[in-house]
């Protein structure tokens, strides 16, 4: 008879007999982690007190952190089921687009010109590699301060100039990039590119859109534009 079988029946035989010298009552359950359905579960007692229990022929230690189930004679409990999965993140509901233009300062245009940016997407967006792009070509954006990685509904500027952007808005504190932003004041199509060179949005003004000199900015209301006080890093504050 080979050793193994041999073993078997000693577990079979003796331990049931050393359990009931030992009077000690069986647990009431297994081990979860040994989810198979065994045809007898008979626990019993070692000499240190550790508990072992019969899968059939094989005579197995409980483990001291085992986690003890109710058990109906002859079946294990059923394996807990696994958890659901996590819920999908929410699908992207809109884009990254121009949000605010700032084409006809009030005062002095060179260097004091830009435009406001927001990510609508949902989720963040890494602008490295886009290009902000106007009537006179494709200007590549150089991140002056922030991050280039734009959190979902956050704004971001694009300056001709960050400096006197500052100068202009010191309360500012999100992300800058410096780029090319000589707007026409009679109007013309600004778009966006991303890293691949696709074109992920685009808006075309016109003076007869208003703020044309006079303090004011035009805001990206669903798709047109309207005139307003400038809102650089926020949502636009219509009367
Ligand atoms: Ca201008
Ligand atoms: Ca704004």
């Amino acid at each position: 008879m080979r050793p193994v079988v041999v073993a078997a029946f000693a577990c079979a035989l003796l331990l049931p007999l050393l359990a009931s010298a030992l009077a000690v009552q069986p647990p009431k359950g297994i081990n979860k982690d040994f989810g198979s359905v065994p045809d007898v579960v008979l626990p019993v007692p070692n000499i240190s007190g550790q508990f072992w229990f019969m899968l059939g022929s094989i005579c197995a230690p409980v483990p001291a952190d085992s986690i003890l189930h109710p058990l109906r004679p002859g079946h294990c409990p059923e394996p807990e089921p696994p958890p659901p999965p996590p819920p999908p993140p929410p699908p992207s509901s809109g884009m990254v687009m121009i949000s605010e233009i700032m084409y006809s300062p009030d005062g002095t245009d060179a260097g004091h010109e830009w435009i406001e940016i927001v990510n609508d997407t949902g989720e963040p967006v890494n602008l490295l590699s886009w290009k902000f792009t106007d009537n006179s070509g494709d200007h590549i954006l150089t991140l002056f301060a922030g991050d280039t990685i734009v959190p979902p509904g956050d704004f971001v500027i694009i300056a001709d100039n960050p400096a006197l952007f500052m100068g202009d808005w010191p309360g500012f504190a999100g992300t800058i990039f410096d780029s090319v932003v000589s707007l026409s004041n009679a109007g013309e199509t600004l778009m966006l590119k991303n890293g691949a060179g696709d074109i992920v949005d685009d808006i075309t003004y016109a003076s007869t859109d208003g703020a044309d000199g006079d303090g004011n900015s035009l805001h990206r209301i669903d798709d047109g534009l309207e005139a307003a006080a400038p809102t650089p890093g926020a949502p636009a504050a219509l009367p």
